[in-house]
């Protein structure tokens, strides 16, 4: 099988981690690298969190931090969501560990030059690492083979009643990424608000009997009290984890073509990608939009995946 090499460009995050767990481990996926940057906690929390489910898992994978700050709004966290740690739930052991030296922005930048334009860009945080690689070399951007994001909605946000939070957290950078004429895949909350995960599926994933069930138990019950507490939701979605499960296999997904806009004033629609769903505009479509997601084997895929550990 003809391996699809990615970058997976993180915040981690509870979902972020379920994603690298997948990402690594999936037959179709060769997985280049983690690029992390700053969002659900500062940068330096957020690459601990990954080299913890990176050691944790005993992956042979290099982490390169990234942008430890937006482009050019005041930093927002979402600990409301991933608590103080970024990613509370899990305890793990000491962190020996370490992030490369090498930049994030620079090895997607290194990556893609030297490539034959083969690459998929997975960002599951803020874009800020895409943003300022395609700002310091813009060659890079011809090469992306396709970019599939967790972020936005064309209904409501889940930050503010406009904006979803990896690009109300740097809706300059997403400006400038839907923008620069890469083919954009987009899963908004409108389709990964439906990837929920209940207590029966955290059971499941348990019962694969190894670390990685049981990672994904630690992190998705602590998901499940803060979507409780938070938003009086019984389930926690995996937001994050549908971009890997698209590339595995599109055919789980509905999308479509769409103009896409984010609104980069300070009003109420700050970040709010604003989708032309019924092409009242008339522009040419920049993003496939999910729309739809089959639930059910969507998780067939994560659980295929844990079991491979
Ligand atoms: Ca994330």
């Amino acid at each position: 099988m003809e391996k699809q090499k990615i970058i997976l460009d993180c915040d981690p995050g509870h979902d972020d981690a379920i994603t690298i767990l997948m990402a690594y481990t999936h037959p179709s996926i060769d997985l280049l690298g983690i690029t992390i940057v700053s969002g659900n906690q500062i940068l330096g929390k957020t690459v601990k969190n990954g080299l913890n489910v990176a050691q944790y898992l005993d992956m042979d994978v290099k982490i390169y931090p990234g942008a430890s700050e937006p482009l050019v709004r005041e930093t927002v966290i979402a600990d409301n969501v991933h608590g103080v740690t970024g990613m509370d739930g899990p305890v793990f052991e000491k962190l020996k560990r370490q992030p490369e030296k090498k930049k994030a922005v620079q090895f997607i930048i290194d990556s893609l030059l030297e490539s034959s334009g083969d690459i998929i860009l997975v960002p599951t945080g803020p874009l800020t690492n895409i943003a300022l690689a395609m700002k310091i070399e813009p060659a890079i951007i011809p090469k992306i083979k396709e970019i599939v994001l967790m972020g936005g909605a064309y209904g409501n946000g889940n930050f503010t009643p406009s904006a979803e939070f990896n690009i109300f957290a740097d809706p300059e950078a997403a400006h400038v990424v839907f923008k620069s004429g890469a083919s954009i895949v987009m899963m908004g909350l409108d389709v990964t608000n439906q990837t929920i995960c209940t207590t029966e599926v955290i059971e499941r994933m348990e019962s694969a009997d190894n670390k990685a069930g049981k990672l994904f138990g630690d992190l998705m019950r602590f998901t499940l009290k803060t979507q409780y507490e938070e938003f009086g939701l019984e389930a926690g979605p995996l937001h994050d984890s549908t971009t890997v499960a698209y590339i595995v296999n599109k055919e789980l997904f509905e999308v479509q073509e769409m103009f896409v806009e984010v609104d980069i004033n300070r009003g109420p629609s700050y970040g709010r990608t604003v989708c032309d769903e019924s092409n009242v505009l008339k522009e040419k479509p920049n993003v496939k939009v999910g729309k739809k997601v089959d639930t059910a084997k969507f998780f067939d895929l994560v659980e295929e995946c844990i079991k491979m550990y």
